[in-house]
């Protein structure tokens, strides 16, 4: 049977809007962009075969008003939504209100992201389907008195989480039973204002657990496959910087076990589609659900890699109704990886400012290349960055054989890459692939808060290197003019100039690619 879906209206911006509409290209469908004013030159619009303007730059007016968002799709004769990650990805009343306009939503019936939403309501499926949980407990707390018993049951140190939460928001470590009453009451009004719910709910402490999430896709066939780990423990205040394929915590044995139980959390909740269970992985080998992501995410492209698979155009599928392409080992098992991916995340973020967002105008841009390296980009030379949206400009991927030819890989990658106009994540990258602990692979949720101050130290202030890059160009120039043979700088094997001084390829390797 043809597939009912010809044109897809894809809900997003920047590098995955293109991302999306690739896959869209690739399946034969056509791609539809909507755009705010701050985005009319960006890459998305021109990459798609029609362009809807939303509305004026903040999301609240743009991406995110459901109502503009369903009348772009009905207006250019779209038959699907895509709303990528971020946005309106995970609101179940988008989601309802787009089958209520008569559309396919590319994800999760609403059923599903409503009872992942709920983090209580998780819990409960959760324990139900006999994947593990994080100790503590399943039902909303009703005042501190119940949170004090409840703490006391479990021992402390606890978390305060709030039931509607997810990403870090109202949740609050309570390391003893004097701290509760101030944790409780902060925690709730937090709750309230993130969310306009102030229930919470308590677990057991985990102490540097790495966070590793598997990837699973579902079809409307009723066939569950585990696409195995990502290991995402380096992040800075719940935002991800660096993801890799597989954990190198991960054995196929446990593998196989994470995978038995993301593919349980699925089923449990009905999933069809592109979605991720997060675990918490204890030191032991101990695994406990932590939340569930019901859209495709930033870094599915290391999994992509490892599995040889496109998540986006099975997502695609799946919303067509066809049964997905790829097979899993059976009995919900994860499949086993090959080689190794590691993703860095350019954003326009000042790691030497306390990652502050910059904006700018990207005057220039030069992608890395060569076997085993993708790039997936959502600004082009001549593109304005705002404060309006996300800071992410691009995500820098790499596959090798190993974990180390990867990082060789990244390393060259990251050196290759040269963005103009706005301080970016980049040279940060490059010093934690240097890093022996990210090396050696030693990785859990603190790994940044306590290595990022020793990575930001080693490296000269970026304006110091521009001041001495400029005099470096300045004095090279005057030898050039002055000829002879100590005039030219003298290429060696390993591309760096061994003969200048410490300050000159400083210079070279940083400072002239500003
Ligand atoms: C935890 C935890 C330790 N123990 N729960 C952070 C955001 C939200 N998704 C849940 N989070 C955590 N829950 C228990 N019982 C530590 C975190 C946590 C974290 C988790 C994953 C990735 C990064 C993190 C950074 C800080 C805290």
């Amino acid at each position: 049977m043809p597939s009912l879906i010809r044109r897809v209206l894809v809900a997003n911006r920047g590098e995955i809007a293109l991302r999306v509409i690739r896959a869209c290209h690739e399946e034969g469908l056509e791609a539809v962009a909507v755009y705010s004013e701050a985005d009319r030159l960006a890459p998305h619009v021109r990459a798609a075969d029609t362009a809807v303007l939303l509305g004026a730059p903040p999301a609240a007016e743009s991406y995110l008003d459901i109502s503009k968002v369903i009348a772009a799709a009905q207006a250019t004769a779209c038959q699907a939504i895509h709303p990528g990650y971020g946005f309106l990805s995970e609101r179940a009343v988008f989601a309802e209100a787009v089958a209520s306009a008569g559309l396919v939503f590319v994800g999760p019936p609403p059923s599903a992201i409503t009872a992942m939403g709920d983090k209580t309501e998780a819990r409960r499926r959760m324990k139900a389907a006999g994947v593990p949980i994080v100790p503590g407990i399943a039902t909303p707390l009703r005042d501190v008195s119940e949170a004090r018993r409840e703490a006391a049951r479990l021992g402390y140190p606890v978390l305060l989480k709030a039931t509607a939460g997810g990403g870090g928001r109202g949740m609050r470590l309570v390391e003893a039973e004097g701290e509760m009453e101030s944790a409780f009451r902060a925690a709730q009004s937090e709750a309230l204002n993130a969310f306009g719910a102030g229930r919470l709910y308590m677990e057991k402490y985990a102490v540097r657990p790495r966070h590793v999430e598997i990837q699973i896709l579902a079809d409307t066939h009723g066939r569950v496959v585990a696409l195995g780990e990502r290991e995402c423990s380096i992040q800075r205040r719940h935002q991800k910087l660096i993801e890799e394929a597989p954990s190198p915590a991960v054995s196929p044995a446990l593998r196989r076990r994470m995978g038995e139980a993301a593919t349980a959390a699925a089923g449990a909740v009905g999933y069809v589609g592109a979605g991720t269970i997060e675990f918490l992985l204890m030191p032991t080998g101990e695994f406990h659900f932590l939340e569930m992501n019901t859209r495709i995410q930033v870094e599915h492209p290391v999994t992509e890699l490892v599995y040889g698979v496109d998540l986006v155009r099975e997502q695609l599928r799946i919303a067509a109704g066809e049964p997905m392409r790829i097979r899993g080992p059976g009995g919900g098992a994860a499949m086993e990886p090959r080689g190794h991916a590691i993703e860095c995340r350019i954003t326009a973020e000042d790691p030497w400012n306390d990652f502050l967002p910059a904006a700018g105008v990207v005057q220039y841009l030069r992608v890395p290349g060569g076997p085993g390296v993708r790039w997936d980009g959502g600004v082009e030379a001549g593109n304005e960055v705002t404060l309006f949206y996300d800071p992410l400009l691009a995500k820098l991927i790499v596959w090798g054989e190993t974990r180390e030819a990867t990082i060789r890989r990244m390393r060259q990658a990251l050196r290759e890459l040269v963005i103009v106009g706005l301080p970016t994540s980049q040279a940060f990258h490059l010093r934690v692939m240097e890093d022996p602990d990210f090396r050696r692979g030693e990785l859990d949720i603190t790994y940044l808060e306590r290595v990022g101050p020793r990575l930001l130290g080693t490296a000269a202030a970026p304006a110091l290197v521009r001041a001495v890059a400029v005099t470096a160009a300045l004095l090279a120039d005057e030898r050039r003019s002055a000829g002879g043979r100590e005039g030219r700088v003298r290429p060696v094997a390993d591309g760096r100039a061994a003969d200048l001084s410490p300050w000159g390829q400083v210079a070279r390797r940083e400072g002239l690619r500003e």
